[in-house]
């Protein structure tokens, strides 16, 4: 596939495509605990499935509402990384990863069913308590740069197999 050269995220046919949002503002990040199914009692970002017949970013603003109560633009979200994710023992649950830096939104992030968020320093994430993969790209989105890659997980994704990561041009 063609990595996305633009700000515009490229769906995958083949896989699962899912959205990751992480709201920013000077020197902290909003991290969420995801309370059930798939990287449950975890830190994150807030996403999930983008439903069929969506646009990305769209779905990427649906989740934020859900599940923390924020609302922002689809104009406000930066697409900072796309990572292919492969489950070897499950490729059912392999899937695309489309993240995105929101650094303007309206409301106070909220705890839901799925979430309770929190602002963390961006210098010192929990990154013990995250998934396996986020030490690997999240510090060079941090400092500025657009990334791309593929992650290897054995397991259920808690155990990282191989994986590599690119940094591409910022636009
Ligand atoms: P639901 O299945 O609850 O959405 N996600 C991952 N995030 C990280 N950092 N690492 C992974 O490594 C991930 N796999 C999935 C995508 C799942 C949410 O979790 C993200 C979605 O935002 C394997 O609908």
């Amino acid at each position: 596939m063609v990595p996305p050269r633009n700000n515009s995220p490229v769906y995958n046919r083949d896989m699962r495509n899912v959205t990751l949002c992480f709201l920013v503002r000077e020197n902290e990040i909003c991290l969420a605990m995801k309370k059930r199914r798939f990287g449950a009692g975890k830190w994150n970002g807030v996403g999930g499935k983008v439903e069929e017949g969506e646009f990305i970013k769209e779905a990427a603003v649906r989740e934020l509402r859900e599940e923390i109560g924020v609302d922002a633009s689809v104009d406000d979200l930066d697409n900072v990384g796309n990572l292919h994710f492969y489950f070897n023992e499950h490729p059912d649950w392999n899937q695309y990863m489309h993240i995105f830096f929101i650094k303007r939104w309206t409301g106070e992030p909220k705890e839901s069913e799925e979430m309770a968020p929190r602002w963390h320093k961006q210098n010192a994430l929990p990154y013990n308590d995250m998934g396996v993969d986020d030490i690997h790209w999240l510090p060079q989105v941090l400092a500025g740069k657009r990334v791309e890659g593929e992650f290897y997980f054995d397991g259920d994704g808690e155990k990282l197999d191989k994986f590599q990561v690119r940094e591409l041009a910022t636009s």
